[in-house]
């Protein structure tokens, strides 16, 4: 049970000398009219490593049709927003809404300061905050979603409400310990009244269990409806912080119980521009198209490009079904 690599990868790379010159990867995805929309997470500097997020349009076969000039979306220093980082997008009833990480006080990762010889900054956790997104081109921020305190990256919306409510997953990072009934951070659900207002019902879902994922896991792209379950592809980090790829089927109904989950990685750095870049050994899944029975998944490798692999929907959640553990 793997993921196929896309022959063309990667399949976009930092250019200019400007606001995408160093670094474009983590991407969302969304498939509209034919073309693929990927929003992308671009840094053009390691002094203040802020990323903004650009825009690039694909056809279905992964061929570059268009790419923006300027970024699509800039962060907003008035709203404790100084860098914007891996968007996510999903449907709902029809409108698009994008999750992204809304970082008070971003760094160089630490293998570019210890690279550059950069000290280590003073650190606010970083927080998700949601966008709507209009026509692909323009977009209206709605805030902060996720709880107080809690140290947000990795949250994804259901594309459908379950049980009647938005529903969402999420991973805090520093909900640990035995009042979360968690020893690491773990991938939650919850649901939400409203898309501009805080989570609430919070359950945990998975937490890390073989060692691949054994430092830490997160969601990647949106959850996939499939007959069997919601297919979540997610990234799970082991001690010698390798970023790998793995996925879970979660219950239609009650999107907490999980109902299989691949004990191995589906994708893990292997091709050379997913072991060097500015963060070695990372691949990040982030967006995810269905194309009649194919998914793409596109992920972020080593911080550096963005890149895509892609499965048949059928094979692949049987396999995880058969094969996969519960
Ligand atoms: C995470 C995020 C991602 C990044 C990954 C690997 O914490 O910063 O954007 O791809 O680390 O460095």
């Amino acid at each position: 049970m793997k993921l196929n690599r896309h022959i063309a990868n990667p399949i976009l790379e930092p250019r200019g000398d400007d606001w995408e010159s160093v670094a474009v990867f983590n991407p969302a995805a969304i498939y509209k009219a034919g073309k693929i929309h990927l929003f992308y997470r671009a840094v053009g500097d390691y002094t203040l490593y802020a990323s903004r997020l650009g825009h690039a349009i694909f056809d279905r076969d992964l061929n570059l049709i268009e790419r923006d000039s300027e970024p699509w979306m800039l962060p907003d220093w008035k709203m404790w927003e100084k860098s914007v980082e891996d968007p996510r997008v999903t449907e709902i009833e029809g409108e698009l809404y994008l999750t992204y990480v809304a970082t008070p006080s971003p760094s160089p990762p630490g293998a570019v300061r210890r690279r550059l010889g950069i000290p280590r900054p003073e650190s606010a956790h970083p927080r998700t905050a949601l966008a709507k997104v209009n026509d692909l081109r323009a977009f209206e921020r709605m805030g902060i979603i996720t709880p107080y305190g809690a140290d947000e990256r990795d949250v994804v919306l259901f594309p459908e409400k379950i049980d009647g409510h938005y529903a969402v997953i999420h991973r805090p990072a520093n909900w640990v310990g035995p009042e979360y009934h968690t020893s690491g951070p773990a991938i939650w659900f919850a649901f939400m009244e409203n898309l501009d207002q805080k989570m609430f019902h919070h359950k945990l879902v998975m937490e890390a269990e073989a060692d691949w994922e054994g430092n830490k896991l997160g969601a990647g792209p949106p959850p996939v409806k499939t007959e069997n379950g919601w297919l979540l592809f997610y990234h799970g980090v082991d001690k010698n912080s390798v970023y790998r790829a793995g996925a879970a089927l979660l219950d239609l109904n009650e999107p907490w119980k999980v109902i299989a989950r691949t004990s191995d990685p589906i994708l893990e750095p292997e091709e050379e521009f997913e072991r060097f870049g500015d963060v070695p050994n990372v691949v990040f899944p982030e967006g995810v198209v269905r194309i009649d029975n194919s998914l793409i998944i596109f992920y972020g490798a080593a911080d550096k490009v963005c890149c895509a692999a892609f499965v048949d929907v059928d094979e692949f959640t049987s396999d995880l079904l058969n094969n996969g553990m519960t």
